[in-house]
């Protein structure tokens, strides 16, 4: 019998065939179109920022657009009042220093170089400031390296004039600053530091995990570029001291004490106070290629995914039982689906992205704190502070996959940084994420990774050319061999973040590129296709086993699995 076409299935069908038909290459030609326009949406945007943080702030530290006028947020941070600080203090133009990286990336060089010119001119650290050594070390002493070697690398043509390491010796002089913070039983730094005085006198014992274990790519690229080795071997010192104080689990705590050495708070997650720890683990063995790196690394990131993961979020966990304490999403947590691009965790990588976007999707940004167990906004953390880690982690997952839809993501957060946060004296932070109410803030991040990530998102050129690692701020340090313990030659000639195969697929991770051994635990059956960094699949096809031998590792969990008394394997034994 004759049945009239269903009008849905003659589109579907059109569609199909529409696929099929479709060139690549046109696709392709789209894609770029897109990129080429979002990229100069993202140029405004940085320019609106810098251009009136320039005319209202500087040289103090940060802008306040709604009010047009400034903050030396640095400073204030350890001294509300700024008691102590000379009476013409302004500042030490923290925003400049963090915007010289993206003027590079940016193809800035007139203001590029002009900014060099002043920083050398004008800026000083001999100030009784008090100031977070966290702080200070991922926005002034990474931003002032990060443009030193921009400056110097002949390939970039960014200075005109003549350049003598003016940044290199402002570094110098800011890293023996933090030195006396050091200086303490564990060797783990003071979270606090005077910059003229040293260790205050009564100063704060407390201090967090993320505190004392993200300065060891800064500090060692100072020594490396000074030869004094004092920055490496304090801020590695410290380091090693924090993974000997990690639990039985591998786990680590939040908040310590560094004249103790104990832990205050056993709650850990993978977010805010001990984030940039698991980073700079990783980046460090990029970096650095010491193989103690990728050892606690490796722990530690499997850990976190035994402990913390929940099918695509991350709740916390104490670090002595593993149980979950807090069922929550922060919005530092973003940054991690970037990280496991870098390990080559690309799936569990993608999940966890797809999740913040669409909790960014829901609220127009991403909420400070999302509590998962009531699923609701947590009652004072409403804010969304122009945060760059989902816009981070997009630029990552767009490098390790071209799936054209991370650009679309990247389109979505251009809209809505520019539809709710934008106002004529620049970028104001959302005070409320439900009522939109904004802060009269421009936090210098904005400049230095939010507007960044989402440049190199729609222009990557600059990372075609050279092997960068980003630090926890955003600011790129070259991967060079003569810093370099274990790379092959040729990973230095070519780049590790594209690595074409067929015009849709390509790969970023460090890991494809032989740069980070591989994750799993074991090398039980390589060839079986694995899902996650963890997963070691069973070893029969169909899940039957004799023994708990034959049972691999779960790819979500990180757990082992077992043979149950039936003769399957799986996760028998929750925690
Ligand atoms: C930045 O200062 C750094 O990325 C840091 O590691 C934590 N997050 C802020 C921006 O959100």
């Amino acid at each position: 019998m004759f049945r009239p076409l269903n009008p849905k299935h003659v589109f579907l069908c059109f569609l199909i065939s529409f696929a099929f038909f479709i060139d690549p290459s046109s696709l392709q030609r789209l894609d770029d179109a897109k990129k080429k326009q979002m990229r100069e949406k993202v140029r405004e945007m940085f320019y609106h920022a810098y251009d009136n943080y320039m005319t209202y702030a500087f040289p103090h530290d940060e802008l306040k657009p709604l009010t047009k006028s400034f903050t030396d947020s640095l400073s204030e941070l350890g001294n509300l009042k700024l008691e102590h600080l000379p009476t013409d203090y302004s500042g030490s133009a923290v925003t400049l220093v963090e915007s010289l990286s993206s003027l590079a990336i940016l193809g800035n060089k007139t203001e590029f170089e002009k900014g060099i010119h002043w920083l050398s001119e004008n800026l000083t650290f001999d100030i009784d400031a008090r100031v977070n050594l966290f702080e200070c070390n991922i926005r002034l002493l990474g931003g002032l390296i990060s443009a030193h070697l921009l400056a110097i690398d002949p390939t970039n043509r960014l200075i005109q004039g003549s350049y003598n390491n003016q940044l290199l010796r402002l570094s110098e002089d800011l890293g023996k600053r933090f030195l006396p913070a050091f200086e303490t039983p564990t060797g783990l730094p003071y979270a606090w530091i005077n910059l003229k005085n040293g260790v205050m006198e009564n100063e704060t014992t407390e201090t967090s995990t993320s505190g004392c274990g993200s300065l060891i790519l800064e500090m060692g690229a100072l020594s490396r570029l000074t030869g004094d080795p004092r920055f490496e071997s304090a801020a590695l010192r410290a380091l090693r001291q924090l993974w000997r104080m990690r639990s039985s689990l591998d786990l680590l705590g939040t908040t310590l004490d560094v004249v103790t050495g104990k832990w205050l708070e056993y709650s850990s997650s993978i977010g805010a106070g001990v984030d940039s720890f698991y980073e700079y683990l990783l980046k460090a063995y990029i970096l650095f290629g010491k193989e103690d790196y990728w050892r606690m690394f490796r722990s530690a990131y499997l850990a976190s995914q035994k402990y913390f993961r929940h099918g695509p979020w991350y709740h916390e966990a104490n670090m002595w039982s593993g149980k979950p304490t807090y069922w929550q999403l922060t919005s530092l947590q973003a940054f991690w689906p970037g990280l496991q691009v870098l390990v080559g965790d690309i799936a569990a990588a993608n999940s966890s992205h797809r999740e913040f976007f669409h909790v960014w999707e829901r609220f127009g940004v991403l909420p400070e704190r999302y509590l998962l167990d009531h699923q609701m906004i947590h009652p004072t953390e409403k804010y969304y502070p122009l945060r760059p880690e989902l816009a981070e982690s997009t630029f990552y997952l767009y490098q390790a996959t071209k799936d054209p839809w991370y650009l679309d993501v990247g389109e979505t957060m251009v809209k809505s940084l520019n539809l709710y946060t934008k106002v004529a004296g620049g970028f104001a932070s959302v005070r409320d994420v439900t009522t939109m109410q904004l802060e009269d803030h421009q936090h210098s991040f904005f400049l230095a990774e939010t507007c960044k990530y989402l440049y190199l998102l729609f222009d990557d050129s600059f990372v075609a050319k050279r092997n960068y690692i980003f630090t926890t701020e955003g600011h790129p340090i070259q991967v060079m061999s003569s810093w370099h313990e274990k790379l092959p030659e040729s990973y230095f000639s070519g780049n590790w973040t594209f690595s074409k195969s067929g015009a849709w697929e390509s790969r970023a991770s460090a890991l494809s590129m032989q740069v980070c051994p591989s994750i799993a635990p074991n090398s039980r059956r390589p060839e079986q296709h694995r899902e996650s960094a963890c997963h070691v699949p069973d070893e029969k096809m169909d899940h039957r086993c004799w023994s708990n031998k034959e049972c691999g590792v779960d790819a979500t969990t990180c757990r082992q699995r077992s043979c149950s008394g039936v003769g399957f394997c799986g996760l028998w034994n929750p925690l």
